[in-house]
């Protein structure tokens, strides 16, 4: 069964972390609309999703993508490389003990879950403002005894997160921005492209044939359609104001 974690929109959500103040306010009521049409395509795509209370301390609780790496049946809860997120990670370890095993990452590490991309057996993972080398070693140190390969990728400091320029489509294919990282960064990927205009769409949630991805970029759209999937739209004005946008806001397991 394909299980997926979200956490509730705090009302504190209004002052979530931006790396550039968003033109106008974030809308919580409206945000919280489009995480119940977030929530609502992941179960029609045949998810089994469980909410999370929001914790108004943590007004960037529901970007919960970020709190815990998963893979071959462990969770690694992460500590942030942002410091007024990581008292976030108590209730989603919490949220994830009764499946998965749970492994703990101290400081001086920090890594974003939003840094890494799991392709076949290997887990990319972008060394960025979030994700510090301490971390990318305790990464390895999890997940290399259970087969799994560790690639960093530098980022350019612009990117957030690694999955802010790609995602996830299948095992073996990955949906990637023009003119972020090269199609060489993924050595034996199959690659959805998209415009260099659309970046922001490079980050979608694909299981199977179908993708939840951004219903404000037609183009990406087409590429995924024209790729062979079934695209499931979700509007994600809010979420972006404050830096986020799809895989960010479910950890699926
Ligand atoms: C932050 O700056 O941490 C949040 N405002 C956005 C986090 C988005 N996370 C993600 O894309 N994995």
């Amino acid at each position: 069964m394909q299980r997926a974690l979200v956490r509730a929109i705090p009302a504190s959500f209004a002052n979530a972390l931006s790396a550039t103040p968003p033109a106008s306010p974030i809308d919580v009521a409206l945000a919280r609309e489009q995480h119940a049409a977030y929530r609502a395509a992941l179960e029609a795509m045949g998810v089994t999703v469980t909410m999370l209370d929001a914790d108004e301390r943590y007004p960037d609780c529901c970007f919960i993508e970020d709190t815990a790496v998963t893979g071959d049946g462990l969770a690694l809860i992460t500590r942030s490389g942002a410091p007024s997120r990581r008292g976030e990670t108590e209730a989603v370890a919490a949220g994830l003990a009764p499946y998965l095993e749970l492994a703990r990452m101290t400081g001086p590490a920090t890594l974003d879950g939003g840094d890494c991309m799991l392709l076949g057996s290997t887990i990319y993972v972008g060394r960025s403002a979030r994700t510090n080398a301490a971390g990318i070693a305790r990464l390895e140190e999890v997940f290399a005894p259970r087969g799994l390969r560790i690639v960093a990728l530098d980022l350019p400091p612009d990117i957030l997160h690694l999955k802010c320029v790609c995602s996830l489509l299948n095992t073996d294919r990955i949906l990637l921005a023009r003119d972020t990282l090269p199609a060489r960064a993924f050595p034996g990927a199959a690659i959805v492209w998209v415009p260099a205009d659309e970046t922001y769409a490079a980050n979608a949630v694909a299981l199977g044939t179908h993708v939840l991805c951004a219903a404000e970029y037609p183009r990406t759209r087409e590429a995924l359609e024209a790729a062979g999937f079934t695209t499931h739209p979700v509007p994600t004005s809010e979420v972006h104001k404050a830096d986020g946008s799809l895989t960010c806001q479910s950890i699926l397991f």
